[in-house]
């Protein structure tokens, strides 16, 4: 006889004020539990699978806790693959808390957090990366950031990782295939092959474990403003979020601290930063203020770089305009004054994209703005795009061991010690998936996940 799957219960709706709150269970009992809790309206109504109830949930003595829906869901065609009973009681919480408690006397036990989609993986309905696709997209912070989690819950990750997992198998196929019919196969032109086909898919694996991509599609862009003091950081900053945020006087200095608010950019959630006039200065407040600013652009993603155009550059613009990477993008503002600084002279010094604008006209600012918005947004929406960093770590660690290999083939090493690191690499990718994942390492995924999920 099977064991008893014993039955899980949670509130699986957010607290708080809402319409409603759902109370959850899955397991053996489910449909015995809903049965003592919930009384159809019509009394002689017993549940059909998958089809929705009206009634009352009630108490111990029969007291009614609510006017409520309900539903029973029976294995196998439910979220875990178990017998599921949902009771959607009113929002607020009080009564489904009453619902909760009621079925834990009735022998329920409460769910630990991610415990129903665990039991999904389980019972293999998802793997590790759908699953933890559910977890992603309950938390993302943009609409880029929840289609991408959606990607992967219908399988975008398990299907990049598996296909690269089938060609790694193939180029083992070929390995034994040449150590074992050495007068068959012709070494050099072997490990040529396996050479190649191995860079290929280290590429590949990299390209899809961009970490910065993943870190601004999680969490969101970070764009920071910098430059010396009165060039018009702040006054750029509320033409960009079009409200008088920041504080904007001619007395340079005006900005002390790092000032943050959300910004969306194509989908992308970004945070746009204001920070203090970077110059040597010997008020206290305003030196805190400045190695503020400095920190806030070695960390962002996007930095723009504001120029005056209205005066000359003096030393400290040069030195911004001289560190400018690849992230900066540098706002040459007040250009609806008589010029002084031109782009011209700017592109003689840096290969940084410069755009002219003006904080108080409005001039460059479209243009600014559909900049940012290719930097941030992900365009590329590669099915195989991995977001979660555990995924990430994992799919470098592979491409790691198979450029050992391919270091290995490289230098002449015989094909079979190349074989030892691609079989590492297949098992950091069996742990994406959780065809190889450890009990540590699933329990690990699944205790990030919110309670009821
Ligand atoms: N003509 C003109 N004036 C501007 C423009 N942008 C800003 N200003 C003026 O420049 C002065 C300084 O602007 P802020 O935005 O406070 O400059 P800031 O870079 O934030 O200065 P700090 O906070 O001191 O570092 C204010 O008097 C603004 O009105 C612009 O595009 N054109
Ligand atoms: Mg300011």
């Amino acid at each position: 006889m099977k064991a008893e799957i014993d039955t899980i219960a949670a509130i699986a709706t957010a607290s708080g004020a809402g319409g409603i709150a759902i109370v959850r269970l899955s397991g053996d009992r489910a449909e015995d539990i809903l049965n003592k809790i919930f009384i159809p309206a019509k009394p002689r109504e017993s549940f059909s699978s998958h089809r929705l109830m009206y009634g009352r949930a009630v108490g111990e003595g029969g007291e009614a806790l609510d006017e409520a829906m309900a539903v029973l869901m029976r294995a196998p065609n439910t979220y875990t693959r178990e017998d599921v009973a949902e009771i959607h009681c009113h929002g607020g919480g009080a009564a489904a808390g009453a619902v909760l408690n009621r079925a834990l006397q009735l022998g329920a036990r409460m769910a630990a957090p991610g415990e129903f989609t665990k039991r999904a993986f389980l019972n293999g309905r998802i793997d590790l990366a759908r699953a933890e696709a559910v977890m992603q997209l309950i938390g993302a912070t943009g609409e880029a950031a929840a289609r991408a989690s959606m990607r992967q819950l219908e399988g975008g990750v398990s299907g990049f990782v598996r296909g690269i997992a089938q060609r790694l198998t193939g180029v083992l196929a070929l390995i034994e295939a040449s150590t074992d019919f050495p007068d068959e196969v012709e070494e050099e032109a072997a490990a040529a092959e396996v050479a190649a086909a191995l860079d290929g898919i280290i590429d590949e694996l990299r390209e899809h474990g961009d970490a910065r991509r993943a870190r601004v599609l999680r969490e969101g862009a970070s764009i920071v403003l910098a430059g010396r003091p009165n060039v018009g950081k702040s006054s750029l900053m509320n033409a960009l979020l079009q409200q008088e945020r920041a504080i904007v006087t001619d007395i340079p200095g005006t900005t002390r601290d790092v000032l943050t608010e959300r910004l969306s950019l194509g989908g992308v959630v970004a945070e746009l930063s204001d920070t203090a006039g970077q110059r040597g200065t010997d008020d206290p407040i305003e030196r805190i203020g400045v190695d503020r600013a400095r920190r806030a652009v070695e960390a962002a993603d996007v930095v723009l770089v504001v120029l005056d155009a209205a005066s000359e550059l003096d030393e400290s613009d040069a030195q911004l305009v001289k560190k400018a990477d690849e992230r900066a993008i540098i706002c040459l503002n007040k250009s609806d004054l008589p010029p002084v600084l031109s782009a011209q002279e700017l592109r003689n010094m840096t290969g940084a994209k410069i755009i002219e604008i003006s904080a108080q006209t409005g001039r460059g600012i479209s243009e600014l703005i559909d900049e940012l918005t290719r930097r941030v947004a992900m365009d590329g929406e590669s099915d195989g795009l991995l977001v979660a960093r555990r995924h990430i770590e994992l799919a470098q660690a592979a491409a790691d061991s198979l450029g050992r290999a391919v270091g290995a083939i490289r230098v002449g090493m015989p094909l079979d010690t190349a074989a030892i690191d691609i079989r590492e690499a297949l098992e950091r990718l069996g742990e994406i998936t959780g065809e190889n994942a450890t009990e540590a390492v699933i329990d690990r995924v699944f205790a990030d996940f919110c309670v009821g999920k």
